[in-house]
């Protein structure tokens, strides 16, 4: 008897169900990156100094004090970074632009940083690989952050210029499918300006609501300018959401995962769809209502393309009283070296919720999703076990969704390089390709040498 296993293609490691909807071509994959996370060269080009230059290089603030100042490197490697996009075999790349970067402290454009998008953009059509752009992926200028950052309403109408300018600048160069406004108004409000875990390092959940307000109006204000410059293009915004699960089957653990998910998606989904924020969250948080002036909720709620949502993980609450939750950590389960749990039902039960609660929900893209694992190189190879798994159970969960009539049209895996995670540093490693930060070298580990079989079976038809 011949006891050999059937040979695996590597594709089986990560694709999606046979019959998935995600099989169709018209689907797009994809993969993404931030600017502060890979790009580097902090002082090249007329850059000015954003917040999480300076909020890393205030002690205490990154594990082992480390920053974005080389990062991936990728503002000098972009092209080889570009060669492994083509090499994945993706449909598009999702990036953001660094604001600092791109204007100078008057407001004016930096011709030599705009000119780094334009390289990157017309790189990526010679390669086939259509665009996500992102404006605003968490570097604010220092000098905004100044005169109060997003707690000041006069950023949103500074946003609204530089969504103009770079929409103007870049029109003619690539393949742009889609504009987000915003990635994560939730970390950028919340962990920056409610509990200090971010840039610019503030803690006050009343900050919170206010900085909110005044990204989400950012977005209301650029709409205008970027469906006049870039009319061919899909304009949105992007999410991060998770379900929220009652710990015990009582009324009391419902209302506490209810409100957890107020906190987390309604706060940002209900004032993009319903233009309301959402009156329990002042529940939670008492007295924290954001200064809201006349016509700010109806620029909010304007209609939008599409929503992208970044998916991770989910959270387990129990009720510690009227309005207090308690996030409740069960051990042996999976989780990922963010210390996440892995869940992919829950992107399922997610977007079928949303398709529950809200009438005018638009096509969802999953803009994000993908794992942190302690990952190393050896002879030449990274099997990345966890993520093969992760990635293939949660295209499993969107195919679900979409089979029970979600409308997804797209997935990027974050990221595609391993990158400056925040406030953890260089010690998170969510790539799809191995980067060693000492000499810069990139591998494709082996999830990504699965999602361009994947890909490539699915190009073949
Ligand atoms: O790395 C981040 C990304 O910048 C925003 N979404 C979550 C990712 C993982 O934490």
């Amino acid at each position: 008897m011949d006891l050999t296993p059937p040979p695996v293609s590597l594709a089986d490691l990560v694709a999606p169900p046979a019959g998935s909807p995600m099989r169709r071509r018209e689907f797009i994959f994809g993969a993404g990156t931030s600017s502060y996370q890979i790009e580097g060269a902090a002082h090249e080009d007329g850059r000015l100094e954003s917040i999480w230059d300076r909020f890393s290089a205030t002690p205490g603030k990154v594990l082992r004090g480390e920053d974005g100042a080389v990062a991936c490197d990728h503002y000098h490697r972009w092209q080889e970074d570009l060669d492994i996009l083509q090499r994945l075999g993706v449909d598009a790349y999702r990036f953001s632009i660094a604001w600092p970067r791109v204007m100078d402290q008057g407001g004016q454009p930096n011709e030599r940083g705009i000119d780094f998008y334009k390289r990157l953009l017309d790189g990526l059509a010679e390669r086939g690989i259509r665009a996500f752009v992102t404006l605003y992926h968490w570097d604010l200028p220092q000098h905004l952050e100044d005169r109060g950052g997003w707690l000041n309403r006069e950023t949103a109408y500074r946003f609204a210029d530089y969504a103009d300018l770079m929409s103007r600048k870049l029109a003619g160069h690539g393949d742009v499918a889609a504009w987000t406004t915003h990635n994560e108004p939730w970390c950028a409000a919340y962990l920056g300006y409610g509990d200090g875990h971010h840039a610019p390092g503030l803690a006050n959940p009343r900050w919170a609501a206010q900085a909110m307000h005044h990204l989400l109006l950012g977005h209301g204000l650029a709409l205008p300018a970027l469906r006049a410059n870039a009319p061919g293009a899909q304009h949105g915004i992007v999410a991060n959401c998770a379900p929220g699960y009652a710990d015990r089957d009582t009324a009391a653990d419902r209302d506490a995962a209810s409100l957890f998910e107020t906190y987390q998606n309604r706060w940002v989904l209900d004032p993009l769809l319903k233009g309301e924020y959402p009156a329990e969250l002042w529940r939670y948080w008492k007295g924290c209502e954001p200064l809201v002036l006349p016509g700010d909720m109806e620029l909010i709620r304007q209609p939008i393309d599409y929503l992208g949502i970044n998916f991770y993980s989910r959270a387990v609450l129990r009720s510690q009283g009227p309005d207090t939750i308690a996030w409740v950590r069960h051990p042996d389960v999976e989780r990922t070296t963010m210390d996440w749990e892995v869940y992919p039902q829950g992107m399922q039960d997610l977007f079928e919720a949303f398709k529950r609660d809200y009438a005018n929900l638009p096509p969802l893209y999953v803009t994000e999703n993908g794992m942190s694992s302690h990952d190393s190189v050896a002879h030449g190879e990274v099997d990345d076990v966890q993520r093969q798994n992760y990635i293939k159970q949660h295209f499993a969960a969107c195919s679900r969704a979409m089979d029970s009539g979600v409308d997804v049209r797209g997935y990027f895996i974050w990221s595609l390089l391993d990158n400056f995670e925040w406030a953890f540093g260089y010690e998170r490693r969510f790539g799809l390709v191995h980067v060693d930060f000492e000499t810069q070298q990139r591998t494709l580990k082996r999830s990504a040498l699965a999602y361009a079989d994947f890909l490539r079976e699915r190009a073949a038809g």
